[in-house]
């Protein structure tokens, strides 16, 4: 497939989902349209923020419990990373995990993923990498393993969190799906806790967050030729208590209209456009996800029960 191709085919997906998004009574937008170069960028800065526990949280469990979750997953893995990014979070588990069979980070971005798999070949001369272009919420092929080789998917992060429940239901099962010899499943994700320390995380007072999250209406003026007015709209997050889920929105400060690739949307002043999901849960709420799949589960947690990693098997 040609570049010129690829980059078309792209933007017609993008333009179909964003004005399919925005045409509903309840405006929104899918938020993996955030991570472009500038968005991901953004990203690894939300990671960093004080306010945004998240990412420490879970790395200090990793530490703090590493031999005990490596003996879980056991010799002979195959060890696949769904939505690698840069690999950053792996790398703790690399070090420790022995007779590791093979590393099998799976990225929707090609280009990024083969320059991170290269870059970690510099660092693990000796480890088995083969990278996997795919989407990973949809079927895909991994690569050939001998049979007694155990597979084990990472999903660290608590990206199962941006999914729809039952989105978060089916990936499950697909992933169970995929496990045959004796795997599993080690995830992250987060806790429910309080109001105020939820909405700091995801309204943070240097304001990466509403930069993060505005991103998207800078993505679509400049690949669909489209005129938001960054001023003219407001990074609001707020806690949906009956869903136990923090939403990001986009609030128009104004009655306005806004042209995408020629369409005209009208905006209402205090009218939002809901940009993203981010689900908390409880030991015994993710556990109703898991339990028709997974018969064994292994848990860790920091002291102030923040943030989970589970392994399932
Ligand atoms: C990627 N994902 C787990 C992040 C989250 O916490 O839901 C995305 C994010 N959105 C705002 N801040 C971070």
């Amino acid at each position: 497939m040609s570049t010129e191709y690829q980059e078309v085919s792209t933007s017609t997906a993008l333009l179909d989902d964003v004005l399919e998004g925005l045409r509903h009574p309840q405006k929104s937008l899918p938020s993996k349209y955030f991570y472009d170069n500038k968005g991901s960028e953004l990203f690894e800065k939300i990671c960093g923020l004080d306010e945004y526990y998240l990412t420490r949280t879970e790395l200090n469990i990793k530490e703090n419990n590493i031999r005990d979750i490596t003996a879980a997953l056991d010799k002979h893995v195959q060890l696949i990373e769904l939505g690698s990014g840069s690999s950053l979070k792996t790398r703790l588990l690399l070090d420790h995990l022995e007779e590791l069979h093979s590393y099998v980070p799976v990225d929707i971005s090609e280009e990024f993923l083969q320059n991170e798999a290269r870059n970690l070949q510099e660092e693990y001369p000796n480890l088995t990498i083969e990278p996997v272009a795919a989407d990973y919420t949809k079927p895909f092929d991994l690569p050939e393993s001998p049979d007694e080789v155990k597979k084990v998917f990472y999903f660290p992060g608590s990206t199962i969190g941006n999914f729809t429940r039952e989105n978060a239901t089916d990936f499950i099962r697909l992933i169970s799906n995929l496990i045959d010899n004796d795997g599993g499943l080690l995830i992250g994700f987060d806790l429910i806790k309080d109001e105020e320390k939820l909405i700091a995380a995801y309204d943070d007072s240097k304001g990466v967050t509403a930069a993060f999250n505005k991103n998207i209406l800078i993505r679509i003026n400049r690949e669909l030729n489209a005129d938001f007015d960054l001023d003219q709209f407001h990074h609001k997050a707020i806690f949906n208590e009956e869903e136990n889920r923090i939403e990001m929105h986009l609030e128009s400060l104004i009655d306005q209209t806004v042209t995408i690739s020629g369409e005209k949307i009208f905006f209402e002043k205090g009218e939002t456009i809901h940009t993203e999901n981010s689900h908390k849960y409880s030991l015994s709420s993710f556990r109703e996800m898991t339990s028709s799949v997974f018969s064994n589960v292994q848990t860790w947690m920091d002291d102030e029960q923040l943030f989970a990693i589970q392994f399932l098997s």
